[in-house]
C-alpha cells in the first residue's frame, strides 16, 4: 500500500467530507428534508448491518434548532420592546439596589432577571395569555428574577414606587413586595410559588396534566393555554426539576413549554465548569421524547454559521466546555480571537472582518429577541409533545463590572455610582449623572409610546400576567345526609378509620352535587386503602382511554382507565402527587373550578418526604384533603422502621393553614370531612386539611350528643367516668387508634384499682395548641380586658383527678397542651424509630398500649400521694411490664 503522509490524509478526510455533504445538499434541494432524514435512516441501517458501531448520542450540534432560513419574522416594534426591556431591567436593579441602600442585609437579585429579560419581555409581548381570555396561561416564574416581574408591573402601572421602595419589606406602611412569587402574600398577583428551586418545573408538569384533566372530564373547556416553567439551568441539579419529565412526553402535553435559562452558572459558580449544561439537558430532555429548541446563538452568528462550510464552526462551537465559555463572556474581544479562534486560520479568516469589540459584543441566543420569539413560536405550535426550550444567556447580562458572567454575580446587590451610570448608559435610560446615585425608578408618562405599546400587548393577550384570583362561585354545603350513617356507629362490626375515609370519599364521589368536582389521588397505594372499588365506580384517568384488556377484565372491579376517568393514579411519586393535589387545590383561582382533591398515601411518605411540597401547596392556598394512610407507629404492623409514622402530626402543626386531626373513630372523620368542604368551599378559607387515618381494626361507636363541636376544636368527652364522685380520679387522653386502648384502660383502672376515668379523644393538638396560643397572645395585647380562656382549659377546669395522654404521635403532640391544663400532663408516645413487629409488640415495645395507661395513671396518682407506690409496683408487675426494658426513645 501507498504510503500517505498525514497532511494528505487529512486533505483527503476533508475532500470526501465534502463530497458527501454535497450530495447531501443535493438530495435536500430535490427532494427536501424528509428525503434526507430517510436516506440518513437507510444509511445508519446499512452501517450498522456492516458491522459499524455508531456511537449514540442524543445531541444535535451545538447551534440553534432553528436555522436562519427557518426563521419567521417578527411582529410588533422590535426597537420600542428593546426600550421596554431597558427600562424594566433598570427598575429591576434599581429596586434590588435601593433595598440594600436603605437596609442593610435585605438581599434580592440582579443576576437572574438580567440574563433572563428578554426570555420574560418577549413573553410579555407576544406569547403569555392572561386569564381574560379564553385561553389562560399559566406561568411559572423563576424565583430569583422576581425583581423584573415587578419591575413589570410598575410600567404597567400595576405596581407604583411605594411598592417597589419596599421590595423585600413587605411590612412597610403602604403595602411591600415579596422577595420571591408568593400568593399567600400576594394574592391578587402570584399565581404559584417557585422559589424552592426544582418545584416550579415539577408543579408545571402536573399542572399541564391537570388542565388536560379537566378538559377530559368536561369540567373546563378545550382550549389552547399553556403551562410554562422559566427555570434555571442550576435548579436541573435538584432531582424534582427533571425526576418527572418522561410524564409529559408520555401523556403527550404540548400544553406544556419549559424555558431553561442557560447562564452556565449557579449560585457560586459554573453550572457545568467542565461540561456543557446545555448538550446535557438536550439529552436529557430529547431522551424523555420532549420537543427541544436550542437558542444558543444571536443573529450575528448567523452570516458566519453561513460560511462554515467545512464545520469547522460547528465543530469548535460543541468542544468548548462551559467554564471556558463563561471566560469568554468577561474577556475582551482580543482574547476570545485569539483562543476561541486561533486554534484554526480558517476560523479565524472567518471573523477577521470583525473589530475585537464586535467580536465581543456577538449575541448569544438567549438575548436576542428573534431567535427567542421564534423559539417560543415554535413552542406554541408544536403538537403531540412537551417543548423545552433551552436559551444560553450571560449571568449579570449588562451589568459590565458589576458582575457581568462573574461568579460571584450572583449575590451582587449593590451597585456604585459608576457601575450604576454604565449601566444606565448602556440601555439608555433617562437619569442624570446627579440623580444616578439615588438610583430613581423610572416609568415614562401613561400617554407615552412605550407605556401604551406594553398596555396594547397585554390587553390584546388577555390582560395582565401574573394576575390571580378566585374564578369560583362558592360551592353550597354537601347535604348532611351524606354524614349521617357514620354518626350512628357500626353496631359492633368493625372497620378501620382508613376504611371509613375511603366510604366517605365514595360517597362524596356518588352526590350530584359535588361528586364531580371530587379529584381522588393515589400514588400507586389504591389497593393498600382498599379504594380498589372506585377503579371501576369512577375510573382511572388516562388522556387516552384504555388501549388494552385489562387483565381482570371479568371481575367486577377490574382495572379500568378512561379518558373521563377520575382518579388521578400517580404511580409512584407522592411529588407528583402532590404537585396534581396543588393543581386541584388551586383550579378554584387558576380555572374556575372548585375541584376537592383527596390525595391519599402511605403517612410516612408525606409531611416527612414532600413536606417543601406541602408548603408549596400552603402558600399557593391551595384546597382539600390530604389523608395519611397507614398512619400511626404501631398501628402499622410488620412494615419497621421506614414506614410507621410516629412524626406527620408534630410536623403538620408546624404548616401555617394545615388544619391537621388525627381521629378515631367513623363520625369524627365525618364531622371532619363535612365541616372542612364547608370551611375550605362554602366559606372560601385559604386552608387544608390533613387526616391520619390507620388499619387496625374496631368496632365504630355512636357519636355522643354534641360531640361535633368538640371534634372540630380537637377534643371532646367521649366517655365519662361511671363514678363521678370516686376518691381516685383520672382525665385520660387519647388519639387515632391509641384511643381503645385507652377506653380499655379506663375499664381495667375502674375494675382492678379504682380509679375512676374520663375518656377524653383528643382528634386535634395542633388546633389546641393554636387556640391556646391565640388566647395568650390576646391576653398579652389585652392586660385590662377578661382573659380569654383556651378551649382546652375551659374543658378540663373542673375535671377531677390525674392528667394522662397516649398518641401514637411523638410526645410532643400531648406536651404541647401541657402549659394550658390545670394539672401536669403525663405523657405517651411513639418517639424512636420503628420495628417489623406485631401490633400488640410494638405497643408494648413504644409503651402506648391500654397497660402502660393505666401505670401511668397509676404512677401520677402515686406522686400526688394519692396511692401507695408499691400499688404502682405491683401493677407493673401484674401487667407484665419489664421495668428495664430499653427506651424505645433512643432504641
Ligand atoms: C431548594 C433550593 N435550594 C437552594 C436555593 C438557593 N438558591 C437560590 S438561587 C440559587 C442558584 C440558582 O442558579 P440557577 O438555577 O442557575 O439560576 P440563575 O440565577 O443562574 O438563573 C440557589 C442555590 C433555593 N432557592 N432552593
Ligand atoms: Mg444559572
Amino acid at each position: 500500500m501507498r504510503h500517505i503522509a498525514p497532511k494528505d490524509a487529512a486533505e483527503l478526510d476533508a475532500v470526501e467530507t465534502r463530497e458527501w455533504l454535497e450530495s447531501l445538499d443535493y438530495v435536500l434541494q430535490t427532494g427536501g428534508p424528509s428525503k434526507v432524514a430517510r436516506l440518513l435512516r437507510e444509511l445508519t441501517i446499512h452501517a450498522s448491518e456492516s458491522g459499524v458501531m455508531l456511537p449514540f448520542t442524543a445531541n444535535t450540534p451545538y447551534i440553534n434548532t432553528i436555522g436562519a432560513d427557518d426563521q419567521a419574522l417578527m411582529p410588533g416594534n422590535p426597537d420600542l420592546e428593546r426600550r421596554i426591556k431597558s427600562l424594566v431591567r433598570w427598575n429591576a436593579a434599581a429596586m434590588v439596589v435601593r433595598a440594600n441602600k436603605a437596609a442593610e442585609g435585605i438581599g434580592g437579585h440582579i443576576s437572574t432577571f438580567a440574563s433572563a429579560a428578554t426570555l420574560y419581555e418577549v413573553g410579555f409581548n407576544h406569547f403569555f395569555r392572561g386569564h381574560d381570555s379564553d385561553d389562560g396561561d399559566v406561568i411559572f416564574f423563576q424565583g430569583h428574577a422576581a425583581p423584573g416581574v415587578y419591575a413589570r408591573a410598575y410600567l404597567e402601572g400595576r405596581l407604583d414606587e411605594t411598592h417597589l421602595e419596599n421590595f423585600r419589606r413587605e411590612l412597610n406602611a403602604g403595602g411591600g413586595l415579596s422577595s420571591y412569587p408568593h400568593p399567600w402574600l400576594m394574592p391578587d398577583f402570584w399565581e404559584y410559588p417557585t422559589v424552592s428551586m426544582g418545584l416550579g418545573p415539577l408543579m408545571a408538569i402536573y399542572q399541564a396534566r391537570f388542565t388536560r384533566y379537566l378538559e377530559d372530564r368536561g369540567l373546563k373547556a378545550k382550549s389552547n393555554a399553556k403551562v410554562w416553567a422559566f427555570l434555571g439551568d442550576g435548579e436541573t441539579d435538584e432531582p424534582e426539576a427533571l425526576g418527572a419529565i418522561t410524564l409529559p412526553a408520555r401523556e403527550k402535553l404540548d400544553n406544556l413549554i419549559f424555558v431553561v435559562n442557560c447562564n452556565l452558572q449557579r449560585l457560586d459558580g459554573p453550572v457545568r465548569g467542565n461540561g456543557q449544561i446545555i448538550q446535557e439537558l438536550e439529552a436529557s430532555f430529547r431522551g424523555a421524547g420532549w420537543n427541544v429548541i436550542k437558542v444558543l446563538w444571536g443573529r450575528e452568528w448567523d452570516a458566519l454559521l453561513a460560511k462554515d462550510r467545512d464545520g469547522l464552526l460547528v465543530k469548535r462551537m460543541g468542544e468548548i466546555v462551559d467554564g471556558q465559555y463563561q471566560k469568554y463572556a468577561v474577556e475582551s474581544g482580543a482574547y476570545v480571537r485569539e483562543h476561541f479562534w486561533g486554534v484554526d486560520p480558517r476560523l479565524l479568516d472567518m471573523v477577521k472582518h470583525l473589530s475585537d469589540d464586535q467580536l465581543r459584543k456577538l449575541t448569544l441566543g438567549g438575548h436576542d429577541p428573534i431567535k427567542v420569539y421564534n423559539a417560543y413560536k415554535a413552542a406554541v405550535e408544536h403538537k403531540g409533545s412537551p417543548t423545552v426550550v433551552i436559551a444560553r444567556t450571560i449571568k449579570g447580562y449588562g451589568l459590565g463590572e458589576a458582575g457581568e458572567g462573574k461568579n460571584i454575580t450572583h449575590q451582587q446587590k449593590k451597585m456604585n455610582d459608576d457601575e450604576l451610570r454604565a449601566f444606565r448608559t448602556r440601555f439608555g435610560i433617562p437619569v442624570s449623572d446627579t440623580d444616578i446615585a439615588k438610583a430613581p425608578f423610572y416609568r415614562p408618562a401613561d400617554d407615552s409610546i412605550e407605556v401604551r405599546y406594553l398596555k396594547e400587548r397585554r390587553q390584546a393577550l388577555g390582560g395582565f400576567v401574573p394576575t390571580r384570583k378566585t374564578r369560583s362561585e362558592p360551592l353550597k354545603p354537601v347535604a348532611r345526609e351524606l354524614f349521617e350513617e357514620f354518626h350512628k356507629g357500626t353496631e359492633g362490626r368493625k372497620a378501620s378509620t382508613t376504611m371509613v375515609a375511603v366510604r366517605v370519599l365514595s360517597k362524596l364521589l356518588r352526590d350530584k352535587d359535588v361528586g364531580r368536582l371530587v379529584v381522588p389521588i393515589v400514588p400507586d397505594e389504591a389497593r393498600t386503602f382498599g379504594m380498589e372499588a372506585l377503579f371501576r365506580q369512577v375510573g382511572i384517568y388516562s388522556h387516552v382511554g384504555q388501549l388494552y384488556e385489562p387483565v381482570d377484565m371479568d371481575m367486577l372491579l377490574y382495572y379500568k382507565e378512561a379518558s373521563d376517568g377520575q382518579i388521578l393514579e400517580e404511580g409512584i411519586t407522592e411529588a407528583g402527587s402532590m404537585s396534581s393535589f396543588i393543581a386541584a387545590g388551586t383550579a378554584y383561582a387558576t380555572h374556575g373550578v372548585n375541584t376537592i382533591p383527596f390525595f391519599i398515601y402511605y403517612s410516612m411518605f408525606g409531611f416527612q418526604r414532600i413536606g417543601d411540597l406541602i408548603w408549596a401547596a400552603g402558600d399557593s392556598r391551595a384546597r382539600g384533603f390530604l389523608l395519611g394512610g397507614t398512619a400511626g407507629r404501631t398501628t402499622l404492623a410488620g412494615e419497621g422502621l421506614q414506614h410507621q409514622d410516629g412524626n406527620s402530626q408534630l410536623f403538620a402543626l408546624a404548616y401555617p393553614n394545615c388544619v391537621a386531626y388525627d381521629p378515631a373513630f367513623a363520625y369524627e372523620i365525618a364531622v371532619i370531612i363535612e365541616d372542612g368542604i364547608r370551611r375550605m368551599y362554602v366559606e372560601q378559607e385559604s386552608i387544608f386539611y390533613y387526616l391520619t387515618v390507620m388499619n387496625e381494626q374496631y368496632a365504630m361507636p355512636v357519636m355522643p350528643e354534641g360531640a361535633a363541636d368538640g371534634i372540630l376544636k380537637g377534643l371532646y368527652r367521649f366517655r365519662a367516668a361511671s363514678k363521678p364522685g370516686a376518691p381516685l380520679r383520672a382525665q385520660l387522653f387519647g388519639s387515632g387508634a391509641i384511643l381503645p386502648e385507652v377506653v380499655k384502660a379506663q375499664e381495667v383502672l375502674e375494675t382492678n384499682y379504682d380509679v375512676s376515668a374520663d375518656v377524653w379523644s383528643v382528634t386535634s393538638y395542633t388546633e389546641l395548641y393554636r387556640d391556646g396560643h391565640r388566647c395568650e397572645r390576646w391576653n398579652m395585647l389585652h392586660p385590662a380586658e377578661t382573659p380569654r380562656v383556651p378551649y382546652v382549659t375551659g374543658c378540663l377546669k373542673e375535671a377531677p383527678g390525674v392528667l394522662v395522654a397516649a398518641s401514637d404521635y411523638v410526645k410532643a403532640m400531648p406536651d404541647s397542651i401541657d402549659r394550658w391544663l390545670p394539672r401536669p400532663l403525663t405523657t405517651l408516645g411513639t418517639d424512636g424509630f420503628g420495628r417489623s413487629e406485631t401490633r400488640e409488640a410494638l405497643r408494648n415495645f413504644f409503651e402506648v398500649d391500654y397497660r402502660y395507661v393505666v401505670v401511668a395513671t397509676l404512677g401520677a396518682l402515686a406522686r400526688e400521694g394519692k396511692i401507695a407506690v408499691s400499688v404502682v409496683q405491683q401493677a407493673i408487675a401484674a401487667l407484665g411490664i419489664d421495668p428495664e426494658k430499653i427506651n424505645p426513645a433512643i432504641a
